[in-house]
């Protein structure tokens, strides 16, 4: 007897798939690629303030410029976080020195977030190499599927149950980065804030709400500005943990999790370096080009990751009073790494190269010479001062060799 039954379970996975390629086909649908298509714009300068005067020193700089700067971005795309009370607490519930074969000793640290509303719950993973002298510098980024993701480690703790052990250890080389000498920290994103749009109910800003408030104000913080502030908090724990060099600790991200590293980035100026991986549209990526993911696109896909004053500028990228070339400036003089792909032209590389270039007017005000001329050949990252870019073949993913030279270049700025 033949058995023609398809198993449910392949049914629902192909009807799956097919959805997810429709909406990604029709999604992407309209988007420019073509550079020709690309429309005239002009910049908002970086060394001009509001009240027209030219921006000629570092303290000009940081005393009336960056403010400046930081205050449109807070405003007006990623949103302030309120001011609202709430008690952190810090507690390593995990250590162990023996961790992956020796090579590691791993904390595993809870932070509560806490106020008479409720409660969040922040775990962070932390991986210190065993071999190097203490206090290590450390690479800190959030990750998307959970901790257990990053590594087949029995002793992780689980807080997504959808995804398996190690399920993500391609995009987190640990022997690698331990075997450089640095330490390695992550959180799980959806642990700061649930990344769909339920109307800012669950993760971490109904804690922050006031009186009878039931969302957001218009100004007030999307879910990446939410991520960012999550980082901060980890960054608090890493300053007071004696094996971690609080002075070196790199912000690292991949994709909306790269646009959150450029915004803590910015924001909390204890990052040492920063590092943007495949950031684009509301990341590295200058808006106005229009090129790929565009800004009308991104509010309405994800109508949760910025703050609601974002949305006046769908369709309308030439009345932004910012650009992202302004979001690397507010990093500078520390160091920033841009990371493109060849295969990701929707997160627009040339578009995130030329914020790159923009921004590197900042660094020249502080003395750093440097010359930024074409966008350079697919696999051949440069170092710009303190100023790092490179394009490289295939997708959207953070590879082996973008770790590669993310470690080259902390090694230059961080290990020396
Ligand atoms: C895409 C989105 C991008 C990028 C990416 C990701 O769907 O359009 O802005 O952030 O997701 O985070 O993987």
């Amino acid at each position: 007897m033949c058995n023609h039954s398809i198993p449910f379970g392949q049914i629902w996975a192909s009807a799956c798939w097919l959805i997810l390629c429709f909406t990604v086909i029709t999604a992407q649908e309209g988007a420019n690629y073509d550079e020709s298509k690309v429309p005239r714009y002009t910049l908002p300068p970086l060394l001009v303030a509001g009240d027209h005067t030219d921006i000629t020193t570092t303290s000009q700089w940081i005393h009336n410029r960056r403010p400046e700067i930081l205050e449109l971005f807070s405003r007006e795309m990623f949103g302030r976080v309120p001011d609202t009370e709430v008690k952190i607490s810090n507690s390593v519930y995990d250590e162990d020195s023996n961790a992956l074969a020796g090579l590691a000793i791993r904390k595993q640290v809870r932070i509560v977030i806490q106020n008479n509303r409720d409660s969040l719950i922040l775990d962070l993973l932390l991986y210190l190499p065993s071999a190097a002298e203490r206090p290590v510098p450390v690479f800190l980024g959030l990750n998307f599927l959970g901790n257990h993701t990053l590594d087949t480690d029995p002793a992780i703790t689980i807080r997504n149950k959808k995804n398996s052990r190690g399920e993500r250890m391609n995009r987190w080389p640990l022997k690698e980065i331990l075997a450089h000498g640095y330490g390695v920290a992550s959180m799980w994103y959806e642990d700061i804030d649930p990344d769909f749009d339920d109307g800012f109910k669950n993760g971490i800003h109904a804690l922050f709400y006031k009186g009878d408030q039931q969302y957001p104000a218009a100004d007030e913080w999307g879910s990446i500005a939410a991520w960012a502030w999550g980082l901060s908090r980890a960054m608090d724990y890493l300053q007071q943990d004696q094996d971690v060099d609080g002075r070196r600790v790199i912000v690292m991200g991949h994709s909306r999790l790269g646009k959150t590293a450029l915004w803590a980035g910015a924001l909390d100026e204890r990052f040492a370096l920063v590092i943007s991986n495949d950031s684009g549209c509301g990341g590295a990526a200058l808006s106005r080009r229009q090129f790929g993911e565009t800004v009308e696109r991104i509010n309405r896909v994800f109508p949760h990751w910025f703050c609601s004053n974002f949305k006046k500028y769908n369709n309308n990228e030439a009345n932004m009073p910012f650009d992202q070339h302004m979001l690397i400036a507010l990093i500078a003089p520390r160091p920033v790494y841009i990371a493109s792909a060849l295969g990701d032209q929707w997160a627009d590389p040339k578009g995130e190269f030329l914020s790159a270039k923009q921004a590197a007017k900042v660094y020249a005000l502080f003395g750093e010479k440097m010359t930024i001329g074409d966008m350079p050949a697919v696999d051949h990252p440069v170092i710009y001062g303190k100023i790092g870019y490179h394009i490289r073949t295939g997708k959207h993913d953070v590879t082996a060799y973008d770790w590669q030279q993310f470690i080259h270049f902390a090694d230059k700025f961080i290990m020396k």
